[in-house]
């Protein structure tokens, strides 16, 4: 897989591989259920494929090692091959590890290779890409009333100090993606203060991804609609984050998700994605 190319934004499909996403109705996770909504992912125009086994939401307790092994591992060996990157949305090294040796090709991590002290060496190892995202705590505490003076220059100074801890383990920065997790240990507040200033992360000289689909934040300004209902706001984040350069979008709805982009676009032709 070669470099990936910024000539506009690209969209990262989200395939959550647990067992709430693709079962039958019982507890088992159905892995050709979600390679055939990674096809649909792609057939709608998805630059990259996220494949995901441990749920991180908020308040999400953790998955076991050996759990989200046996729920990614099938979904990467199957979609090797299928055209577009996959990345592994994970915070264990096992996982990176396995699903590197079956073809994925970036690592995406919410801690920044900071959950597992294995990370950074499989990460500097493998050469793949990596996102590294700001959160403030864990999962299942985060949202317990997050506390910063300045949300922009405290998730800045901490990305900063992850990419030096990178370059510090030897991973090339030149393969480096910066994420300032929108939702993880922020308040609305924290999560506005964030996207209006999103312009501000490019100095750290690595391609930035954002992460707004469907999340609770969308649902607070909407009078409570439920995840579902999310798309429009989804939308709106997403071009507000595109209009200030952001270069990756991680989105449930690929389909919809093209068309804004395309018409934004359309509109500032060869404006919209900074050099990374
Ligand atoms: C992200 O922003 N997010 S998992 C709560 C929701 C909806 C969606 C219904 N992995 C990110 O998508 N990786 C996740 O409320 C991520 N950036 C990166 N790099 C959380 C998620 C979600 C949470």
């Amino acid at each position: 897989m070669g470099p990936l190319v910024f000539e506009r934004p690209l969209v990262m499909g989200v395939l959550n591989v647990t067992p709430d996403s693709f079962s039958d109705g019982g507890r088992y996770l159905d892995p050709d259920a979600a390679i055939a909504q990674a096809q649909r992912l792609i057939d709608k125009g998805a630059d990259i494929i996220d494949v995901g086994g441990e749920s991180t939401r908020p308040g999400a307790e953790p998955v076991d090692v050996d759990e989200e092994l046996r729920r990614v591992l099938p979904v990467v060996a199957a979609l090797r091959g299928i055209g577009v990157p996959l990345s592994i949305d994970t915070r264990h090294a096992a996982v990176m590890r396995a699903t590197l040796d079956r073809g994925a090709a970036i690592i995406n991590d919410v801690s920044a290779l900071t959950a597992d002290p294995e990370s950074l060496a499989v990460a500097a190892a493998s050469g793949a890409p990596v996102i590294l995202m700001h959160a403030r705590g864990d999962p299942s505490t985060m949202q317990e009333s997050p506390v910063y003076e300045d949300v922009v220059a405290e998730v800045h100074a901490y990305l900063e100090q992850r990419i030096q801890a990178c370059i510090g383990a030897g991973i090339d920065a030149a393969r480096l993606i910066v994420d300032p997790g929108i939702g993880f240990g922020k308040t609305l507040e924290h999560n506005l203060t964030l996207l209006r200033n999103l312009h501000r992360f490019h100095d750290l000289g690595c391609p930035v991804l954002l992460g707004v689909s469907r999340k609770s934040f969308l649902g607070r300004l909407s009078g409570g609609a439920p995840a579902h209902g999310r798309l429009p706001g989804s939308l709106a984040a997403a071009l507000a984050a595109i209009h200030q350069g952001v270069h990756i979008l991680r989105v449930h709805d690929v389909a919809e998700t093209r068309q804004a982009l395309a018409v934004w676009q359309a509109i500032f032709p060869g404006t919209t994605t900074e050099s990374p």
